[in-house]
């Protein structure tokens, strides 16, 4: 892509506190948002559920961008995080999808050769368009230093849903996959490969400033297969991403990974790794290069619960990496039943330093 091409807004370095401390820099107080922190905890977020349904509010443009904002204005985060799923890319290329109340994401799945046929890669960038969309009018519409993130699942974790179905326990369906059908499984984890690629280009594209890849259930993986699964598709899709747009950093979020998340960072090549409940974040600092951001991982529930338990924990973590840098973060999304002022207080203690 030619310089040209890029929408102005692209031109220089932002000096957003999250994407300094994304590319490397110790920001103190560190800059702070929340997964889910657009969703059910919000009563204003409840309002416009009545609206339309999941599906319906990801792809229109306006409740996308109202539901993005919504926790900005009440709390003021250093990010904002596009309201979509991580199941829109296999939606956008064909395969069924849909959301059903208390049952979560229900897709008919893809299990052989001929089901792969349902996906179609040629339609992806057009299906995505009111994505971008959204993306573009909220570059217009965030506050000054408020950065944007686009988004998408890593190919293991959206491949778990398009195998499973929806949500699963055990995952049986692709772990039987993987080791009966490897030509569907591979052949499945090539065409996300490649177009969760490309989908988050074209998000930056849109005026998306910094990426973040969610592996919820890379950990369920045995270290050998999440090599081959979880770190080669990441470092794969962050080549990608950086042959084209090396200024916009890169989150990756290897849930459950463990002690293989130190080695998630180095061959991924990621800018910063999100890390789960139970990382501790002084250790994992001792894991990785002192460049490489962390971010994270208050417990939800501890959030969900309040108080002074609350604050001191934020603390905790918040100081335990004071002089390198991190974004402050949970280490999964918020509790749909947590009170917004515990959010309000949370983001209060990590800023008053
Ligand atoms: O209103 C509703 O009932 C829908 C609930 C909901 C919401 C608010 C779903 C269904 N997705 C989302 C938004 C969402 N999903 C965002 C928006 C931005 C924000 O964080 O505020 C993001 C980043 C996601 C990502 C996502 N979707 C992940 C990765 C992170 C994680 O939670 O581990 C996963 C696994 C999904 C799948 C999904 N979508 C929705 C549900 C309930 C699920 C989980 C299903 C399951 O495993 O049982």
């Amino acid at each position: 892509m030619t310089q040209a091409s890029t929408p102005a807004v692209h031109t220089g370095r932002s000096d957003k506190p999250l994407l300094r401390a994304l590319r490397g820099e110790a920001v103190w107080p560190p800059p702070v948002w929340l997964m889910r922190q657009a969703g059910r905890y919000l009563p204003e977020f409840r309002a416009m559920r009545e609206q339309a349904d999941f599906l319906t509010r990801c792809m229109t443009p306006e409740i996308a961008v109202e539901l993005t904002l919504q926790p900005i204005r009440r709390y003021g985060m250093d990010g904002a995080i596009l309201f979509s799923d991580i199941l829109i890319l296999p939606w956008a290329m064909g395969q069924d999808l849909r959301f059903e109340e208390g049952r979560g994401p229900i897709l008919t799945p893809i299990r052989t050769e001929e089901d792969l046929k349902v996906l179609d890669e040629d339609r992806m960038m057009d299906a995505v368009e009111p994505v971008r969309e959204a993306l573009r009018r909220l570059r217009r519409e965030l506050p000054e230093q408020t950065a944007l993130l686009g988004f998408a699942g890593s190919p293991f974790t959206v491949a778990c849903y398009m195998v499973e179905g929806g949500g699963s326990r055990d995952f049986a369906h692709i772990r039987a996959m993987m080791q009966q059908k490897p030509s569907v499984f591979n052949k499945l984890m090539d065409i996300l490969t490649r177009n969760t690629a490309k989908m988050l280009c074209g998000q930056i594209e849109a005026g998306a400033e910094a990426i973040m890849l969610f592996d919820s259930w890379g950990g369920i993986l045995p270290p050998e297969a999440f090599r081959q699964y979880v770190i080669e598709p990441t470092r794969q899709i962050v080549e990608y991403i950086r042959a084209r747009h090396p200024d916009v950093p890169l989150v990756g979020f290897p849930r459950l990974g463990g002690v293989m998340v130190a080695e998630y960072a180095e061959k991924t090549g990621i800018n910063a790794l999100a890390l789960d409940t139970v990382a501790e974040p002084a250790k994992v600092a001792e894991m990785v290069p002192d460049t490489l951001t962390l971010q994270g991982n208050l417990d939800p529930m501890i959030l969900l619960n309040g108080g002074e338990a609350l604050v001191k924990e934020a603390r905790r973590i918040r100081d335990s990496l004071k002089g390198r840098p991190h974004v402050f973060n949970l280490g999964h999304g918020v509790i749909k039943t947590t009170p917004p002022e515990h959010v309000a207080a949370l983001v209060e203690a990590i800023r008053d330093v």
